[in-house]
């Protein structure tokens, strides 16, 4: 098939799945066109069938906003005519969905939309008055919904009161790429003297509470010699610099910005602290554990479904430091526990969330769109 795929292509997980999943796709046979305001940052490296379409927004001073989402939609149309596209998939509902839908209008109803929910499209923006209306549109326009989680569903039709049906397609993971790798001199490195090594994951908004991830690691750090690894960047970086640094803990915690080789961050980790407020799935938690990690959680929005509780992880309420401490110490203060969970994680990473599942789930959707029916697999 010939596939349109929009994401917002430098930040966040739903760019990161919208670019594996082309890459998948594109080595599973089927023709890839990223129409996106740059270049996705995961595509690497050459792919034959793998094309890229950037979005130029126009700037004329009369526009006190550049209209991203018309000039996206003016693409996505130009390109399903020239290339042939048999459909758009659009990942981040705002304002992907609607920009899909105006470029279907100009182009005809051969052009089929596919829509991917990944989270704060709508347990955020889905709240403000100004874009409910506009999303729950975009909902209803697509032929098609996912939505990376249970829980996302549930939360998608209780707040926009969509009747449409959404379909669950979770995450992945590319074991190729995620996979316990050896990292025992790296680790020498940060932890000289054998200090457990934890690991947090994230933009810094807000929403990911990462003041909550310094506060645990004091209390865990008091009983035992522990190093803390920051991976990522964003708005609340500076106030957690700083409350590391009024907390004295500034000698243990490692600021390392954005980083490219995750898999190798994440297998020098003993295991990974998640303490967002919201979390439609929790990208970085199914990440850890395909290299072996355990994940100590909050229990919120979809994490449950990737996190299994007492299994591969711990869950806690949100802002329950005491709790995640408590915790993290059980988990690295046992070896046996830890090993248990460690093999847990990876054995599930692998069999729920593994990358051919999920492409050809998406596959499925695109053939029921552009055939009418499933094609029989062939294996
Ligand atoms: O909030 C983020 O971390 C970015 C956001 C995005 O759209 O890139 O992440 C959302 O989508 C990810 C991929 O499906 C999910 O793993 C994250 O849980 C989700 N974030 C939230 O729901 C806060």
């Amino acid at each position: 098939m010939k596939i349109g795929i929009t994401c917002y292509p430098t930040v966040g997980g739903s760019g990161v799945i919208a670019t594996e999943l082309g890459k998948l796709l594109a080595e599973r046979g089927h023709i890839v066109h990223f129409i996106t305001s740059d270049m996705p940052f995961r595509l690497g490296k050459f792919y034959p069938n793998i094309y890229y379409h950037e979005v130029e927004v126009n700037r004329y001073n009369v526009f006190r906003y550049p209209p991203y989402d018309l000039s996206l939609a003016s693409k996505m149309a130009e390109v399903a005519q020239t290339e042939k596209l048999d459909l758009l998939h659009v990942h981040y509902a705002v304002p992907h969905a609607i920009s899909a839908y105006l470029a279907k209008q100009m182009v005809g109803d051969h052009l089929k939309i596919v829509t991917t929910l990944h989270g704060t499209d709508i347990t955020v923006l889905g709240y403000d008055r100004s874009l409910s209306d506009m999303i729950r549109f975009g909902i209803d326009k697509s032929d098609s919904v996912t939505a990376v989680s249970q829980d996302l569903i549930d939360q998608t039709k209780q707040l926009l009161g969509v009747q449409k049906n959404i379909e669950k397609v979770y995450n992945f993971v590319d074991k190729r790429e995620y996979y316990p790798r050896d990292m025992k001199d790296v680790k020498q490195q940060i932890a000289p003297n054998g200090e457990k090594i934890i690991i947090h994951v994230s933009n810094f908004r807000p929403v990911k509470r990462t003041q909550d991830v310094v506060k645990v690691f004091e209390r865990v750090r008091a009983s035992m010699p522990a190093k803390l690894l920051l991976i990522g960047e964003g708005p609340d970086t500076q106030m957690v610099r700083q409350l590391a640094q009024d907390m004295g803990l500034i000698e243990d915690i490692r600021f390392m910005g954005k980083q490219d080789n995750l898999a190798c961050v994440y297998s020098l980790a003993d295991l990974l602290l998640l303490t967002s407020e919201k979390e439609s799935f929790g990208l970085v938690a199914l990440e850890a554990m395909a290299c072996g990690k355990p994940v100590i959680a909050t229990k919120t929005g979809g994490v449950p479904e990737v996190v299994e509780e007492g299994e591969t992880g711990y869950l806690l309420s949100i802002g329950d430091i005491e709790g995640m401490a408590e915790k993290v110490k059980l988990l690295l203060n046992s070896e046996e526990l830890y090993a248990r969970f460690s093999k847990q994680s990876l054995h599930r990473a692998y069999h729920m969330f593994c990358q051919e599942k999920i492409a050809r789930q998406y596959e499925e959707i695109y053939e029921r769109l552009v055939y009418g029916e499933v094609q029989p697999c062939s294996l």
